[in-house]
């Protein structure tokens, strides 16, 4: 008997949107309908993609890794993440829920970083094998709060070091990648306390699920 493939869902949002938070909730949701979910991360989500993490977030590097130099590092690791992780895991039949994916190459590297949209798109297609969610949940908020959440937290790693127009320039390529791919796109405002947060992902994860469930029905 073949197995079905599992489902594909990733988290995006600028600083402090709370990803990390609403990662576990939406975990719990999935596994109480029945799915076998892997947690993953990006950059990072395997052994040699953590060590790749390692060099782009270390604050030791601010202004010595070139914007070509950074893009390619983000799809050297999700090449391996693609490969070895989640591929793997989807064809198991397992879910797999990932904090970032290639949005955030278009929303850092294209938005902030001005790498150019096409470079990027040649990158997804060969790099990441074409590889695309069932579901993304942008956790929107306004910069200013996002980055007074992330500097609550603790020391800036090499990309949060940036200037707030950079963080602004994130913002509005998120928003339009949700605006232009409405069907796979939910978009939650994050700035709301964490309970009404996290109301509304539960809600849009309610949603996919019932139109997985029909679906399954047909
Ligand atoms: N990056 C890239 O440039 N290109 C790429 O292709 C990829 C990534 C894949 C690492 O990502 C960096 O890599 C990231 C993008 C870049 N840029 N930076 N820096 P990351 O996702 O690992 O790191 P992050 O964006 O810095 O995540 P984060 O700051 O940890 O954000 P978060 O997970 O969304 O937030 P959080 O830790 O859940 O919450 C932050 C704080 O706010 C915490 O104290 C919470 O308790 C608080 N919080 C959360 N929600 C709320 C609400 N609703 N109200 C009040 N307080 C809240």
């Amino acid at each position: 008997m073949s197995v079905r493939r599992g489902k594909f869902i990733t988290l995006e949002g600028g600083e402090g949107a709370g990803k990390s938070t609403v990662l576990s909730a939406v975990r719990e949701q999935l596994v109480a309908d029945g799915a076998d979910v892997i947690i993953t991360r990006e950059p990072g989500g395997t052994p040699a993609g953590e060590a790749i993490r390692g060099v782009l977030l270390d604050p030791a590097l601010h202004g010595a890794i070139a914007p070509e130099t950074e893009l390619l590092l983000m799809f050297a690791a999700r090449a391996q993440h693609v490969r070895e992780t989640i591929k793997p895991a989807l064809a198991a039949g397992r879910w797999v829920l990932s904090d970032r994916f290639t949005d955030a190459s278009y929303a850092y590297q294209g938005g902030g970083r001005a790498q150019p949209l096409e470079r990027i798109a040649e990158l997804e297609r060969w790099a990441a094998d074409d590889l695309q969610p069932d579901l993304t949940l942008l956790l929107d908020l306004p910069v200013g709060i996002g980055l007074a959440r992330a500097r609550g937290r603790g020391p800036a790693d090499r990309i949060e070091l940036e200037a707030q127009d950079f963080f602004e320039r994130v913002r509005a390529a998120y928003r339009a990648r949700a605006a232009a791919q409405p069907a796979r796109f939910r978009v939650i405002d994050a700035s709301q306390p964490l309970d009404a947060v996290l109301d509304q992902v539960r809600n849009a994860i309610g949603e996919f699920l019932q139109t997985q469930n029909d679906g399954a029905g047909s």
